[in-house]
């Protein structure tokens, strides 16, 4: 018998030496103390169709960054465009003139020009870079960044492979969000129909005239959805379906990026148990999972063990299941895993709109049918029912932060907490399925004081005309920023208000989310709030400077879901 220590230093092969995504081609990778990156417009071929994309090095997505914890970093970057650019090192904590945010925190690279970025690299795990320049990212400029820790990590070596998750559509982005200006459901091809109605996939007629009602439609799951969408694995479509290789029997990590513009993905492999061991970069004690919803801008490190001779799939779904991005998993170059079918789409449900804390202490979301448990007199007479429930839903006394403008479409009247549920569409799933309150931190909470003082900030909408913002205010009408003095601690709830999942992002800052589990909360850089939702977490602002803070999906900041989070140090006032 051989020795298992030998048998691993035998098996493994570390992965930049590996040729990770073979059956396609190997993923351009760059590394050292100076990076060159060169941002200039290309082509790109997804499943035999050509489209334009904006790349870095000729390459898209953008070759991975791999560095190590403890080095300092150069990272010049040339922009080659006629139009500024800019990049953002997303989950990285640097110096905030090195943040990347054109008007935030530089001026932003201007076009035929060169900026050099220079930070020492205080952490170790999974993210990725992107434009925080108009709507380039979703052109094509992302890239992953995996940083080695200095320290061997916990989980021992092995195999890994960077998934990194992307949309990309053939419309020029700026054509995108003039449809939804136009028509917020423009991408919407799932909405109901009468066919669905007898079918019994669509809510029933009484629940539907209520929805009506609200204006608002139940299957609005997505705003931007395959109808022009096609979900991407390290920039391959389904069809050309990217490939990883694994010996059977080897544990296999997974760095999970979602690097879409606008995608929220349900992550699986049919098969295959997950083991989640990092989340937004920074370890947690391992949890076994066999499904997990990845929000826009999140990470996760996965560790799988393919056992058997064969190819697995790996499926990641669209929130609204009007597409899936594909890859396969596999022992030898040239297998393919079948794709599982579609899932039936999901509905929004009474929670969904923040009506949660009439879900009578259940702590799933409800089916869509549950708001019609009892026949709906189409008038409101009845104190529960959906017309009654119409008048509320846009009561300013249930938000009094919220300022009273046309980006407010709706306000939750009983949001609730809702950590301890898997996500959108899969409370009704016959496996496991992570949850924000799954996750625990590895190690103790650097700062576990009590927070000083609360906030809480509502993500207000509308649909209709497509706009969107914190507290009723969109970043063009906002004054002041939300200001912290250097190392306060904040308890800061997020209220979601609409319809739809927002992951909102806090730049150069971890926050712990208060999810019950004391001193070792897990901690993010980017969570998503469900809708009609709640999230909180603390905050200590220890990072001086200011930072953008905004929803990560692309066209909701693109409309306004943005401020700027300024964190003062404490002698200013003294001079
Ligand atoms: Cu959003």
């Amino acid at each position: 018998m051989r020795a298992g220590g030998v048998l691993a230093a035998g098996a493994w092969t570390p992965a930049w030496a590996q040729a990770g995504s073979v059956g396609i081609a190997a993923r351009p990778e760059v590394s050292g103390d100076d990076i060159h990156l060169r941002i200039a417009h290309q082509m790109m071929t997804i499943d035999g169709r050509q489209s334009h994309a904006i790349g870095i090095n000729g390459s898209v997505p953008a070759p991975l960054i791999r560095l190590r914890e403890g080095q300092k970093v150069r990272l010049h970057v040339e922009n080659a465009l006629d139009e500024e650019s800019s990049i953002h090192w997303h989950g990285l904590l640097v110096p905030f003139q090195m943040d990347g945010v054109p008007g935030v925190s530089f001026p932003g690279i201007a076009p035929r020009s060169t900026f050099t970025y220079e930070f020492p690299v205080k952490q170790a795990g999974t993210y990725w870079y992107h434009s925080h320049s108009g709507l380039q990212e979703q052109m094509g400029l992302y890239g992953p960044i995996v940083i080695d820790p200095a320290t061997p990590d916990a989980a021992g070596p092995m195999r890994e492979h960077v998934i990194l998750l992307s949309d990309h559509s053939q419309l020029h982005p700026h054509m995108i969000f003039r449809k939804l200006k136009q028509q917020g459901g423009y991408f919407n091809y799932q909405k109901q129909t009468l066919a669905g109605l007898l079918s019994g996939r669509d809510q029933r007629a009484g629940e539907r005239r209520a929805w009506g009602k609200m204006r608002m439609d139940p299957a609005d799951v997505a705003d931007v959805t395959a109808a022009t969408y096609t979900y991407l694995v390290n920039g391959h479509g389904p069809r050309d379906q990217w490939t990883g290789l694994f010996t059977p029997g080897e544990r296999v990590r997974l760095r999970l990026v979602n690097a879409s513009a606008m995608t929220t993905f349900n992550v699986r492999l049919p098969g295959l148990a997950m083991t989640v061991v990092e989340a937004d970069g920074l370890a947690v004690r391992p949890v076994t999972v066999d499904e997990l919803q990845i929000a826009v801008a999140e990470t996760y490190d996965v560790i799988v063990t393919p056992a058997d001779d064969r190819a697995y799939a790996l499926v990641a779904e669209s929130v609204d299941r009007s597409g899936m991005a594909l890859a396969t998993l596999a022992p030898r170059v040239g297998m393919r895993a079948a794709a599982p079918p579609l899932r039936p789409r999901p509905l929004a449900t009474m929670k969904d709109m923040g009506m949660g804390a009439m879900a009578m202490g259940s702590d799933d979301a409800m089916p869509p049918h549950d708001m019609s448990g009892h026949d709906m007199p189409a008038h409101g007479e009845a104190g529960h029912d959906m017309a009654a429930m119409n008048h509320s839903m846009r009561d300013f006394a249930n938000a009094p932060e919220v300022k009273r403008t046309p980006t407010v479409q709706t306000i939750a009247p009983m949001p609730v907490d809702r950590t301890g549920e898997p996500g959108q569409g899969l409370a009704g799933v016959d496996h496991r399925v992570l949850t924000y309150r799954d996750l625990v931190a590895a190690t103790r909470n650097p700062d576990v004081r009590a927070p000083a003082r609360a906030l809480r900030i509502h993500l207000t909408g509308n649909m209709e005309r497509y706009m969107w913002a914190f507290d009723g205010e969109k970043l063009n009408e906002v004054t002041a920023p939300f200001a912290f003095l250097e190392n306060e601690r904040v308890r800061v709830t997020l209220v979601n208000d609409t319809m739809m999942g927002h992951p909102i992002h806090l730049h150069g800052h971890y926050f712990e989310l208060v999810t019950g589990h004391g001193d070792h909360a897990p901690r993010k850089h980017t969570v998503q709030v469900q809708p009609g939702g709640t999230v909180t977490f603390d905050l200590t602002a220890d990072a001086v400077g200011d930072w953008a803070f905004h929803c990560h999906m692309l066209y909701h900041m693109h409309a306004g879901m943005m401020q700027v989070v300024s964190v003062r140090p404490r002698d200013e006032g003294a001079a």
